[in-house]
């Protein structure tokens, strides 16, 4: 599926910032898995934009060498959109939590899902808030005990890969650097989608996270979907697969719509284009207004 160019090399999406991620945070991981990615694709880096919103993983605007958007706390879709709409030519990758982008930006997957830009969601799902020190999350298995739940979690938790295919996702897969061969494929496939598509990662957070969501604790449980024979353009099967979420880590692409059709990006571009000609002339707005301004 590659058609990787000599051009680049994963050096060269790396930013002269050194990560502050506590040694061994699975973000790592996902960094490298990144550049790698991107390498592969080959497209410069003045042409990728990262939009993240706030939390450990929400820094891998500033670890990239890319145009890069550290926003607000849950607001990483809205302000992707944006970008992706201002300058459709960039390519657009958001980067996230599980707090950041299903707790307090949970209420914009749906609408983010419907529209189908032309995005790449990216979670590092940790089950946990890691940067404001160790709070339930909403992946944060039910009976947890945090520092904001000292009597353990009374809540079932988010899944996301449930959540995000029973909204109509086109493209869902899940990852993690415990496999970095297998969560690079799976970001290069997911940046070359043509359309909204999202990638689970779970990557550990050492420091607050539980021992069987480590890398060790991560390969007792987890199941190759390719070894499976798992046929990603089986939406239902999928689905079947997705319950699962927090038992066993599968790894692979659960579903990959085969006929995408064009994406809110392709969509507005046509609409652009179409009404061009009717469009006032830049010179000529001024005109306009001026009947209002007398
Ligand atoms: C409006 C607002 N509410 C709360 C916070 C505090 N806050 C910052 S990051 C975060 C949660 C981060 O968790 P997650 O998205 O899972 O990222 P992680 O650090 O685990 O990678 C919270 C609650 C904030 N910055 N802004
Ligand atoms: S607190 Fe957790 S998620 Fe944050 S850098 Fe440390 S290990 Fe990673
Ligand atoms: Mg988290």
């Amino acid at each position: 599926m590659s058609t990787a160019t000599a051009q680049f090399v994963p050096k060269d999406f790396k930013s002269d910032l050194k990560p502050i991620w506590c040694p061994g945070c699975g973000d790592f991981g996902v960094l490298t898995a990144l550049y790698r990615a991107l390498a592969e694709i080959g497209k410069p880096p003045h042409e990728l934009a990262f939009v993240s919103g706030i939390g450990c993983s929400s820094r891998i605007p500033g670890y990239a060498t890319s145009y890069g958007f550290n926003a607000v706390h849950g607001r990483a879709l809205p302000i992707s959109l944006g970008v992706k709409t201002a300058n459709p030519d960039l390519t657009v990758i958001v980067a996230s939590g599980d707090g950041d982008g299903f707790s307090i930006g949970g209420g914009h997957i749906p609408h983010i899902i419907r529209k189908n830009p032309d995005i790449t969601f990216l979670v590092m799902d940790n089950f946990i808030y890691g940067l404001t020190k160790g709070q339930v999350s909403p992946t944060s298995r039910k009976g947890l005990k945090t520092v904001s739940t000292t009597y353990g979690s009374m809540e079932e938790a988010v899944n996301p890969l449930l959540y995000t295919l029973s909204y109509g996702a086109k493209f869902v897969a899940q990852g993690t650097p415990g496999d970095m061969k297998g969560l690079t494929k799976i970001l290069e496939e997911a940046i070359r989608f043509p359309g909204f598509s999202f990638v689970n990662i779970q990557s550990p957070c050492v420091t607050y996270g539980e021992e069987r969501d480590m890398i060790k604790g991560q390969k007792e449980v987890m199941v190759n979907l390719e070894e499976l024979n798992h046929d990603p353009s089986d939406k239902f099967k999928a689905i079947e697969i997705a319950h699962q979420y927090g038992d066993k880590l599968h790894t692979g692409i659960f579903y990959k719509d085969p006929n995408p059709g064009p994406s809110y990006t392709d969509l507005l571009k046509e609409l652009q284009n179409e009404l061009k000609p009717k469009a006032v002339a830049k010179d000529k707005i001024l005109e306009m207004f001026r009947p209002r301004l007398k």
